[in-house]
This record gives structure tokens, sequence and C-alpha cells, in this order.
């Protein structure tokens, strides 16, 4: 079947990095179709690489050119519910995303990675240990480089991580393996509730081979059973893949067999054991022989900007958890701490309509803390602990804080909030807190 036969006119709403890369796609791909590009942003990003033989609306929407489109491919930041786009739907035209382009393109396996917290660890771990084995992997998805942009590598195997957003508008993707790590609260100002953010990354399942759930988090496990998925399971009993026990030191386990020592690996915290288990049984099921890749998960680092210590000087620590951009994130961060001395825990920013309440028992807990909240929601976190205090931005707080450090305190940013009003996103934060770290430290 030629899913192009009948599609002339193609809408692409957003520019950014999707935007850019659903348009280069369609220029080289589908020269046959007149390619229009709506934001609704007067300036929006990506401007200047806009091919010249392709129009754009931006500053508003163009509601004619919606009622023209053939297929409208929409940018995962914006919600289908918007109703410019309602109407094209009730139109029965398909509103894509970039990632049903891809799986419409792509001709060879694909495995993907959704969840609340982790994706972006996970997604990039397994590409880094396919990549030891001797594989050619691309690498990307919504870890920040387009899945459509990986199509040019002519890779053997596809890593992607996707967000709920980019699910919501995916429907044809036929994944080799798909795990999804865990569910807690997160844009919330985008769903409905709960149900509604689980169904939408729910979705990674359908048509895929096989699924890789977490056993401490039954929202992980597929709804609908497809006749051809296999369930492999991962946590830290001895199950599937687990954690078991030798002489008295923990090991990751693929089905009761010993892969590597937890305290082998250079990773830190909990979670990313967890996380690592995740990449080897994405790897087994894709029949990739993950002994091959050994040294590489025990020199693995990690991502920048999650739990990263980007200053240690006179005994005080700075740490970078920008990504922990929801409750959760910063309470796996707040589990695996190692802090002797003051804990002072920079948070806020957008907190999208999220509860925070869940953070002031583990506040509670910790021996020494000074809570610092800035930012727009900053007066949501006020209640949590009694040290906490409101400053106007991050560099008032680390003004303000550095004086007062003294050997084993540890500054960190581990903000439960997005990053968009005071920064362009998690790693310009990220790059401003490490920045200030290495002049006030
Ligand atoms: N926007 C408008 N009008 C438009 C188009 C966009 O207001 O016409 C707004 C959206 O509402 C949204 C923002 O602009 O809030 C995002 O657009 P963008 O141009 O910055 O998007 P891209 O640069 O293409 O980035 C997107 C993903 N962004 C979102 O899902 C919001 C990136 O994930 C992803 O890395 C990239 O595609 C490549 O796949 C970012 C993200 O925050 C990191 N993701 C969320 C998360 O991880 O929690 C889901
Ligand atoms: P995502 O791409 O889903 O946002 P990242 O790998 O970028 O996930 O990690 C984001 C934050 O979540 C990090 O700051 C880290 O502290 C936390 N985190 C990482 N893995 C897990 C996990 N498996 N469970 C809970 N929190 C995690």
């Amino acid at each position: 079947m030629d899913r192009w036969l009948n599609i002339h006119n193609v809408v692409v709403v957003g520019l950014g990095i999707t935007g850019l890369s659903v348009v280069k796609h369609l220029v080289k791909y589908q020269p046959q179709c007149n390619v229009r590009v709506i934001d609704t942003r007067e300036q929006p990003p990506g401007l200047d690489a806009l091919p010249n033989s392709v129009s754009l609306h931006s500053g508003s929407w163009n509601e004619q050119w919606l009622a023209e489109a053939d297929l409208v491919v929409v940018n995962p930041g914006i919600a289908l519910a918007t109703p410019e786009i309602q109407t094209v739907v009730q139109r029965d035209v398909a509103v894509i995303g970039d990632i049903e382009l891809f799986a419409w393109a792509v001709d060879k396996p694909v495995v993907a990675i959704t969840g609340s917290n982790g994706k972006s660890t996970v997604t990039d771990l397994t590409g880094v240990l396919a990549k030891a084995t001797g594989l050619k992997v691309g690498v990307g998805g919504n870890i920040g480089i387009p899945a459509l942009d990986l199509l040019e590598l002519d890779a053997d195997l596809y890593v992607l991580e996707l967000s709920s957003f980019q699910l919501e508008t995916t429907s044809n993707l036929q994944l080799s393996a798909a795990a999804f790590l865990n569910l807690s609260e997160d844009h919330m100002d985008r769903y409905t509730g709960m149900d509604d953010y689980r169904l939408a990354k729910l979705r990674i399942f359908d048509n895929a081979q096989c699924a890789i759930v977490n056993r401490e988090d039954k929202e992980t496990y597929p709804q609908n059973m497809g006749d051809q998925l296999s369930i492999v399971s991962f946590g830290s009993d001895e199950k599937e893949f687990g954690l078991i026990k030798l002489n008295g030191e923990e090991w990751l386990a693929d089905f009761g067999k010993p892969v590597v020592k937890c305290k082998d690996l250079t990773l830190v915290g909990r979670h990313n054991i967890s996380n690592a288990l995740v990449a080897l049984a994405l790897l087994k099921n894709i029949q990739v022989d993950y002994s091959k890749s050994i040294t590489a998960l025990k020199n693995y680092n990690g991502l920048t900007h999650r739990c990263q210590v980007v200053v240690d000087q006179r005994g005080i620590k700075w740490v970078n958890d920008s990504k922990a951009t929801n409750v959760a994130s910063t309470l796996a961060a707040l589990s695996g701490l190692d802090c002797s001395g003051t804990l002072y825990l920079l948070v806020g920013g957008v907190g999208k309509g999220a509860d925070f309440s869940e953070l002031a028992p583990v506040l509670a807990q910790l021996n020494a803390l000074e809570l610092c909240c800035f930012g727009k929601d900053a007066a949501e976190f006020m209640p949590l602990h009694q040290s906490a205090t409101q400053f106007d931005s991050m560099r008032d707080v680390i003004e303000k804080v550095s004086k007062r450090l003294k050997a084993g305190d540890m500054v960190m940013l581990s903000p439960a909030c997005a990053s968009f009003d005071q920064f362009n996103n998690f790693m310009a934060r990220g790059d401003v807190f490490t920045q200030l770290a290495h002049e006030f430290a």
C-alpha cells in the first residue's frame, strides 16, 4: 500500500528540531508533496534552517492551510486536544507525529523506551552497549535527536526514547522490543489524569514483539495482549532480569545467571541498577549478545544533568540534577544521597500541576536540609519543610547560600519542575547551575 498516494498538501505544525526534521524528510523523500509549516510562535526556533521552498505561517494558526491539508504532522509539544487540531481530526484527516513518519520509513529493527523517569539514561545506555557489540546504532527521539534525522545513518538498529506526547500520535511503529520503565505523576497540565497519561504510554506496546515491564510497578504492564507480544520483567528480586546475591555480593542477573556485580558499575543510585537491567533485557530480546558489552556497562558514567557531581572542592559537592523535572525523579535523587553535612536543595520552576506533598516526608528524614525554592512555582514548595526559603532566581540562591557552605555540605539542583519559566530547557538550567558552582565554589 502506498501511504502517500492521496497525500499532496502536508501541514507541519510546530518548527523546532522536530518540525525541521519532518520538513527535511518530506522534501527529500516525498518531493511531490506541498509542505507548509505553521508555528504559533512569532519567532519559532529553527527558522534559519527552513528550506526556501517551504512556506511558513508564524505567530498564529492558519485555518485555511489546515482545511486544505491531506496530512498534518504535529510537534509533540502541541496537544491533540487543541481546537485547531481537533477541527482537522473531525474532517477525518490523519494527524500524526514525527515518530509515525519514522515508522513509515524505517526498515531496520527498532527498540524503544518510555516511562516517567530514566528514559534518556536507558536509551543512551542501550545505544552504548549495542555499539560495543560492533553494531551501527542510531539513538534518538525525545532524548533530543529527532528520530527522522537518524535515518540518514542507515543504522543496523535504532534505539528511541519516546515520550507520552510522541506516542499519542504514533500508531504503526513495529518495535522489536519496548520498555515501559515506571509511571509517576508528570504532565498533568496535558492529561486529564493518571489513566489518560498511562494509556498514552501503553501505546508503546501496540505492534511490539516484546514488552519489558517493571515488576515493582504494575502500571507498566500492557492492558491488551496481542498474539505476538511476549513479556519480560525487571525488578530488584531474583526473578527474570533482577538481582541475586553471590558470596554476599549483589549481582545483576539474567534469569538467575550473574551478569555483573552491582558494585562494579560506575553509575550510582538504585534507580540506575534497574536502568541497567532494562538495557540488558532490551538487548537480549533482540538477540544482541550483551556479553560483549560488559566492560562498556561497567564504565558507563551516565548522562549530563542527571545527578552529576559538577564541582567537588573544599569537601563541598555541587550536584547538577537539572533533568529532575518531576517529583519522582527528585525522590530518586534523594534516595541514593550520600551527604554528611547540610544539603542545600534547589527546587522550583514550572510545576506542571503536580502535587509536591509526597516530597515532605522524605525531606523530613534528611539529616540537615535547607530547602531553597525559586522560579514560577516556588511558593508551592514552601510548606514542605521548615527550612524552606523563597528566592528570585538560581543565582540569588547561590549568592546567598554560598557564604554559609562548609566541608561535608552538598548543593544540589534537583528541581522537580520544568525549566521553561526562566530557561530555554533543562540543559540550559543545568549549565547555569554548573557555571554558578564554578564561580562560587
Ligand atoms: N509550541 C508552540 N507553538 C507551536 C509549536 C510549539 O507554542 O506552533 C510550543 C509547544 O507547546 C511546546 C514547545 O513549543 O511547549 C516545544 O516545541 P519545540 O519547538 O521546543 O519542540 P522540539 O524542539 O521539536 O522538541 C521536541 C520535544 N519537545 C516536547 O515534547 C515539548 C523534545 O523533548 C524532544 O527532545 C525533541 O522534540 C526531539 O524529539 C523535550 C521535552 O521536554 C526534551 N519532552 C518532554 C519530557 O521529556 O518530559 C515530553
Ligand atoms: P527521563 O528521560 O525519563 O526524564 P533521565 O534518564 O533523563 O529520565 O533521568 C531523569 C531523572 O530521573 C534523573 O535526574 C534521575 O535522578 C531520575 N531517574 C533516572 N532513572 C530513574 C528510574 N529508573 N526511576 C526513577 N528515577 C529515575
